[in-house]
Order: structure tokens, then C-alpha cells, then sequence
């Protein structure tokens, strides 16, 4: 039988799909150190990651290793060059996740809009005496600008939502996404300069890379309206946190809504201090059934990257599909 890590805990019915497979290493504890990884990958022919760092030197110390699927759409974690050269699989769970995750994206950009974990966190702490015409006021999200960076497809349903919003829709995106796309959503393809500063809401939906690092910093929320939200549903890093927290406290934007963070799970404390941002723990895609979906599909691409099941030698999600077949190096 093939040897398999889990590096993290997950669902356990998951598990015993793939101890059908596969002798099952399961980490179900803390999340490994690089060093600990390391050892526990180096009899294995697969494993099955949720954002662990798997670079050159893990394949390195892991020579039988040749599928690691992660639990996740992103896959920023895997050095795929390194994958490539060794000719590892790396795959991915898209798609089962869009909904839950534009849901949530809407769910941050509004609470940001209409200040409800700022007021909530007032009212908890037992200031509300009375009502007053100028508590909490907030943008509004009907009829405004809605702008999304990174039109893939969890930016296309975020922006589907929007017509029961009535809002104009606007995006940025490295290509411009097909012309029946842009119509059906009714979006209109702009400058990322433009975009920052007609937007009444921004909302970052792009995968994380070298090019997409602090896609917002200092010089960008510079050009967004004072009265303005930014809302980070995609990686740490595509903000630049601090200089967040400089332009929210000093009201240069009117709030933002994360998600994600640089560093995570470290939250950069200038964040904390600020009242004018909402901050949640990596969740946008956490409901039961797209976290199952996930789980499940990333155990269908190792239990099938691995020439086992149903679809053996065909996972149905991989990201370097050409090292299909070759012998690992
Ligand atoms: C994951 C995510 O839960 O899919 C992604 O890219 O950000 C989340 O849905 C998280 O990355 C853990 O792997």
C-alpha cells in the first residue's frame, strides 16, 4: 500500500475514504514546523496539505513523494517550479467553493459598509443609552460602485450578486474576461487606477503571487474615496497591512473588511487598534458543506493522482498536469 501524510486535521469519514487507498500518516494535532513536515514526508508517495509551505527542499527531503493536493483553490504554498522539476503533481479544489465564498465576501463587504462588528462590539460593551440621528453612520451599498480586482470565477459570482443591489460594477482583472461574461454581469472592464478611485467598495478576489504582492499599499489607497471600503477575501500580502492601518486610522478610507492577512495566523497589530476594520479568521470559505466539498475533492485528486480509484492516473483538479505520467526526479 502507498504511504500518505494528512497534514492537517479534517473531516474524519475523510480519512477513512482514504485509508480505503492508502496507509493514512494523519496529522491531527498542530500544525507541523518545516522540520516536522519534513520527517513526516520522507517515506511518503503522497499527502494531502491545506496552505503548508511545500518548496524545493521538502521535495528534496521526500524522494518518493509525487502528488500533494491541496485543500484550497490557492495553491501560493507550492513552489511549482520545484514541483515541476521534480515532476510532483500539485493539485487544487476549485470551484466548490465559489459560492460560499462570494457569500462571504458580500457578508465582510457589508458588516465594513454598515459598521456591525464596530457597533455591535459598542453595544456589548454597554454603551448604548440612547438613539442618536449620527450613530454609526455607515456607505451605502445599494446603488453604489462596486468594484472587483481579479474577475476569476469567485469574483464572477461575488459581482453576479450585485444586480439585486443595483449597483454599476466595475473590475480589474489581468486579462479582460470573455464579452458574453462582462454582459451577463453587466461589469465594465477598467483600469486598476480607475477602478480605485470610482469605487465606492473594493473587493479583492486575485490569487497571491510575486506580481499581485501589496496590489494595495500606501500609493493605492491614497487614490480611493475617503468615504470608501476595501474588503480582502484573497491572500495575505495583497494588502500591505500596515500601510491599511495607517490610511484607516487616519481616515484616509472609511473602513475595510479582511479576511486574510500577511503572516497569518499573526494579525499585524496595528490592525487590532483600529476600530474602522472588521477582522475575521480566514472563514470566507468555512460553511459545512463547501468544507466537505473541499476535503472530499482533495482526497479524489490524491486518491486519483495517486493511479488508485475510479479515476486513476485522471484527479480531476491538476495544476501541472504535464508531469502526469513522468517518473519522479
Ligand atoms: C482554504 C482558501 O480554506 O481555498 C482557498 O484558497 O483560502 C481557503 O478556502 C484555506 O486556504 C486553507 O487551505
Amino acid at each position: 500500500m502507498q504511504k500518505i501524510l494528512v497534514a492537517r486535521p479534517i473531516f474524519p469519514d475523510v480519512i477513512e475514504r482514504l485509508e480505503q487507498y492508502f496507509e493514512v500518516d494523519w496529522n491531527n494535532g498542530d500544525v507541523l514546523s518545516n522540520d516536522a513536515l519534513l520527517k513526516r514526508l520522507a517515506d511518503k508517495d503522497g499527502a494531502l496539505t491545506a496552505g503548508d509551505p511545500i518548496g524545493a527542499a521538502t521535495l528534496a527531503a521526500a524522494p518518493r513523494l509525487r502528488v500533494v493536493s491541496n485543500m484550497a483553490v490557492g495553491y501560493n504554498n507550492f513552489d511549482m517550479a520545484a514541483f515541476n522539476a521534480a515532476n510532483v503533481l500539485g493539485t487544487n479544489t476549485p470551484d466548490v467553493l465559489n459560492e460560499a465564498t462570494a457569500d462571504f465576501g458580500w457578508a465582510l463587504m457589508m458588516a465594513t459598509a454598515r459598521r456591525v462588528a464596530e457597533s455591535e462590539h459598542w453595544l456589548r460593551a454597554g454603551h448604548w443609552k440612547k438613539w442618536a440621528y449620527d450613530s454609526f453612520l455607515g456607505t451605502d451599498v445599494y446603488g453604489s460602485t462596486l468594484g472587483v480586482i481579479g474577475m476569476g470565477r469567485i469574483g464572477q459570482a461575488l459581482a453576479r450578486r450585485a444586480r439585486g443591489f443595483n449597483m454599476q460594477v466595475i473590475y480589474h482583472n489581468r486579462s479582460r474576461v470573455a464579452p458574453h461574461i462582462e454582459a451577463e454581469l453587466n461589469a465594465q472592464y477598467v483600469s486598476k487606477e480607475d477602478l480605485l478611485k470610482r469605487a465606492d467598495h473594493v473587493v479583492l478576489v486575485l490569487p497571491y503571487s510575486a506580481h499581485s504582492h501589496h496590489t494595495i499599499g500606501a500609493a493605492e489607497l491614497a487614490l480611493m474615496k475617503p468615504t470608501a471600503t476595501l474588503t480582502n477575501i484573497a491572500r495575505g500580502g495583497i494588502v500591505d497591512d500596515a500601510a491599511l492601518a495607517v490610511a484607516l486610522r487616519d481616515k484616509r478610507i472609511a473602513a475595510a473588511g479582511l479576511d486574510v492577512f500577511e503572516g497569518e495566523p499573526s494579525v499585524n497589530p496595528a490592525l487590532l487598534t483600529v476600530p474602522n476594520v472588521v477582522l475575521t479568521p480566514h472563514i470566507a470559505s468555512a460553511t459545512e458543506t463547501t468544507r466537505r466539498a473541499m476535503a472530499n475533492l482533495a482526497a479524489d485528486n490524491l486518491i486519483a493522482g495517486l493511479g488508485e480509484g475510479p479515476r486513476a492516473g485522471r484527479p480531476p483538479n491538476p495544476i501541472n498536469p504535464d508531469v502526469i505520467g513522468k517518473a519522479r526526479s
